[in-house]
């Protein structure tokens, strides 16, 4: 049997299927993980890990005969490329499968903030219904003008969901694209213009704090932001900030910099809907996601190659 590191959690699916071909070493069951693999990393040539935990590069410094680093999720800035690239080990995540799921919870988050839709559900469940009356008026979420950050596979399915509520989609990006979408090559000058943000790029370096408190206050007191990316995108402190001090309207987070420490401060404000992590969190896309994830891993110990490798790999 060849040997696998399975890193953080996998669905039994996923268990089952990996453990007809590989031998399991769990990362949680080693009482000091880099001592187990200096002793036993040789055998490992396959690693199962997950967008959050990636895997340390002192660990794959451990595995001199690793040859996949297999991503459960879309994101992989918790993975070190350029060295994986370096030592010819193929690093591969799960795009598109998600798409649809991901979109959805940037939509619940947007809905959910110009509805009100937390302080009507407490309304109800407070008996105040029936002692104040009706409850406040909200403002609608239909003809807004949502700027999209990273119009990718993702940020694209945000905007097909966002058809129906009549939205017109301004988008920024690395490069401009051929879509029908207005492009800005200067995100504040985007903020400005939008009622509505949602970030959507990767994490890592090239995105760190990229929603900085210039691009808050352009956004501005009636503005949302919503964040279904990484934590990192956001400037959470600035965030924190802005909506305290109402230069920003409102939240929908699921993502944060800490995960999963959420900010005292943060969780105590009204004008915010937060969620944890669960952008993908549906038993029918963590389904696909865990199948993407199986299926790399058994298609190199077959063939020698892999299916959705991360772009810094397409080349190798
Ligand atoms: O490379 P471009 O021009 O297509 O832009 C990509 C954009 N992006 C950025 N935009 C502004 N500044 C940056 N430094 C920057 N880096 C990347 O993000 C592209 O439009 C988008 C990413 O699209 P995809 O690669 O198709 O990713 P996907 O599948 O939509 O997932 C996005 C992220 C994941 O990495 C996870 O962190 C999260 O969604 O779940």
């Amino acid at each position: 049997m060849t040997d696998i590191l399975l890193i953080g959690d996998a669905t039994e699916t996923m268990r089952a299927r990996m453990a007809a071909q590989f031998t399991i070493h769990e990362l949680a069951d080693m009482a000091d993980p880099l001592d187990w693999l200096k002793a036993h990393g040789a055998n490992i040539r396959y690693v199962a890990t997950n967008g959050h935990d990636g895997i340390k590069s002192e660990y794959v410094e451990a595995l001199p005969n690793l040859k996949v680093i297999s991503c459960y999720g879309v994101g992989y800035d918790a993975i070190d490329t350029a060295q994986a690239v370096s030592r010819g080990i193929w690093v591969t995540h799960t795009p598109n499968v998600l798409n649809a799921e991901v979109a959805t919870t940037a939509l619940m988050l947007m809905l959910a903030c110009y509805r009100n839709l937390l302080a009507d559900d407490a309304y109800v469940r407070s008996g105040k219904w029936q002692t104040d009356g009706n409850a406040p008026l909200t403002r609608t979420a239909d003809n807004r003008t949502v700027g999209i950050i990273g119009l990718g596979r993702i940020g694209q399915a945000i905007a097909d969901k966002l058809a129906p509520f009549n939205a017109k989609i301004l988008y920024h990006a690395r490069n401009e694209k051929p879509v029908k979408y207005t492009y800005y090559s200067d995100l504040a000058a985007m903020a400005r213009d939008s009622e509505v943000l949602i970030c959507i790029t990767p994490g890592g370096p090239s995105t760190h704090k990229l929603v900085n408190a210039d691009v808050i206050d352009a956004l501005g007191p009636e503005g949302i932001l919503i964040n279904v990316s990484r934590g990192s995108v956001v400037d959470e402190t600035a965030l924190i900030a802005a909506l305290q001090e109402g230069r920003l309207g409102a939240a929908g987070l699921d993502v944060f910099e800490q995960e999963p420490k959420v900010p005292a401060t943060l969780r105590a404000l009204s004008n915010v809907v937060l969620l944890p992590h669960v952008g993908s969190a549906t038993h029918e896309t963590r389904a696909a996601m865990g199948a993407l994830t199986v299926d790399n891993l058994l298609h190199h110990f077959k063939n020698g190659t892999v299916i959705s490798p991360v772009p810094e790999c397409a080349k190798m």
